[in-house]
């Protein structure tokens, strides 16, 4: 008898039955269906070193055993689900194309080679994910990656069923997309990055290209321009659009541990510093420049979200800060956009009404941060969850780990796994649009060092994000024997990860 649980899937489906028995797949099986996912399944298959899949035309041909049947049927699931079986020959049914694709996804991590060549499991698998917003967030604004390093991170994520990339487009280190009516964003304030590294930025084209590989992946771009702090590179192309920068205490102390510069006016910042900068709230000159940036970004952008920052800016007093946000907000409404922003924005009584929150607290909160939070649900919003002592990925897996910063917490994966999204806030359970995984490249100097961070934990929540709270197999002694059975997937993809102790990798 094999369980659920034992399938080597993460995340562990909804449901599912296992039949004694494995289906061989051969090079006579044949892939019906012309979807888009029927090429991912035949590329991926390929890169695994499986016999070669041929795709043939569905209406055309009626299955063999041992083929693969893959279509759409709405009433086959839920949004985004698929029902899968492996008997005499294997049938996909999607509900949507991302259903489909999530299907595709679930078969490349059954197919295995063993003694008797390729094979999958005798299954029935019905599928479909607990949270509409499953999200990974890359940081290319301390460190730059390229258009192809950004496509290889949206293929591993999507692979775990990830559908939201939030990318953190600018910070005090970089600007790293280009606006055409404020050109000396990129001209003058993207060439470096943290530490002195060099810098990058995405064309308009690049960014078309991003968007476009994200969403033949099912992933919704969710672009960020952080604001009112972290600006100081906009004062790098812009000065009289910032202040000047404010030296606190914490910043001098981490300058001082670390040896890195302080923030200069008008020089690049290369340290890590955060809460030195700020847009002038009371000058109307800012607001024609965030108006300009969110129209800009809100054209070549067809997800529904844009993300407006709002996080630690401790240079700016309350008064001003609430100014400032009701003002972002109403500007992304006005773009056609639904406003995210990080949950200090909650504190100011006038954001837009429906603005999302972003959760960076702790699993326990502390401070005001739950209550800031729970603003954005009184105002019509909902939030997702990034419980930075279980969602950051940018968090040391131990002390020693070369990579990686302290300050939420050292995030093993099986702390990256116990935790519960609906269980930190006092909110209604359906306010929780879901979770998003952030990856903060303050030491990420290459998207090898991204990835050793990433996975495996990004799998774990994946599972969190994906997989129903009681399920079977949703548990910690199961997730980490399936977890394992991941390792020969990203060797086959060139994804680098991170083979921490006591798991099984196989
Ligand atoms: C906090 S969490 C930040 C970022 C840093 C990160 C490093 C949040 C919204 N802001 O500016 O990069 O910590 O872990």
């Amino acid at each position: 008898m094999v369980f659920t649980h034992q399938l080597p899937l993460v995340p562990v489906p909804a449901a599912a039955v296992v039949h004694e028995g494995r289906m061989p797949i051969t090079a006579t099986t044949r892939v019906h269906g012309s979807s888009p996912a029927a090429d991912v399944l035949t590329a991926a298959a390929a890169r695994r070193g499986a016999p070669p899949l041929t795709s043939v035309d569905a209406s055309a041909h009626t299955p063999a055993p041992g083929d693969i049947v893959l279509r759409i049927d709405a009433d086959a699931a839920a949004s985004e689900g698929y029902h899968l079986s492996v008997g005499t020959h294997v049938e996909i049914i999607g509900a949507d194309e991302a259903g489909l694709f999530y299907g595709v996804q679930t078969l490349l991590q059954l197919l295995r080679e063993g003694d008797e060549g390729w094979s999958l499991p005798y299954v029935e698998i019905d599928d479909a994910p607990r949270f509409t917003h499953r999200g990974v967030m890359l940081d290319v604004a301390r460190h730059f990656f390229d258009v192809a390093e950004v496509k290889r991170f949206i293929d591993a994520t999507s692979a775990l069923k990830f559908n939201r990339l939030h990318l953190h487009l600018t910070d005090d280190q970089g600007w790293r997309v280009h606006i055409d009516s404020w050109p000396l964003l990129t001209e003058r304030s993207s060439a470096t990055s943290a530490g002195g590294d060099p810098g990058g930025f995405y064309t308009k084209d690049d960014y078309r290209e991003i968007v476009a590989h994200a969403t033949s992946r099912h992933m919704v771009l969710i672009p960020e321009i952080d604001l009112p702090g972290h600006t100081h590179a906009v004062g790098v192309a812009y000065p009289e659009l910032v202040e000047a920068p404010v030296l606190n205490d914490a910043l001098v102390a981490q300058s001082e541990t670390l040896g890195q510069p302080l923030p200069v006016a008008g020089e690049t910042y290369l340290g890590w510093g955060v809460g030195h900068s700020s847009v002038r709230i009371r000058e109307e000159r800012t607001y024609d420049f965030v108006r300009d940036v969110v129209r800009e970004l809100a054209e070549m952008t067809p997800g529904p979200y844009l993300h407006i920052g709002g996080d630690e800016s401790l240079g700016t007093s309350q008064e001003d800060f609430d100014h400032f946000a009701a003002r972002a907000t109403q500007i992304v409404v006005d773009a056609g956009k639904i406003p995210v922003a990080w949950h200090e924005m909650g504190a100011a009584g006038g954001i837009a009404e429906g603005t999302i929150g972003q959760y960076w607290g702790m699993k326990v909160p502390t401070g005001s941060h739950a209550a800031e939070a729970a603003h954005f649900v009184e105002r019509g919003g909902a939030l997702i969850m990034s419980a930075a002592d279980a969602t950051y990925l940018d968090m040391k897996y131990d002390e020693e780990f070369p990579l990686g910063l302290t300050w939420a917490a050292v995030i093993d994966v099986r702390t990256a796994y116990d935790w519960e999204p609906t269980a930190v806030l006092d909110v209604p359970d359906a306010a929780i649009l879901g979770t998003e995984a952030p990856l903060w490249s303050e030491t990420t100097r290459t998207i090898d060092d991204v990835e050793l961070l990433v996975f495996p934990r990004a799998a774990a929540e994946a599972e969190i994000a994906w997989s129903p709270q009681h399920g079977e197999g949703r548990e910690w002694s199961s997730f980490r024997e399936r977890l394992g059975t991941l390792a020969p997937l990203w060797k086959a993809e060139g994804t680098r990860f991170h083979p921490v102790a006591d798991i099984p990798w196989s």
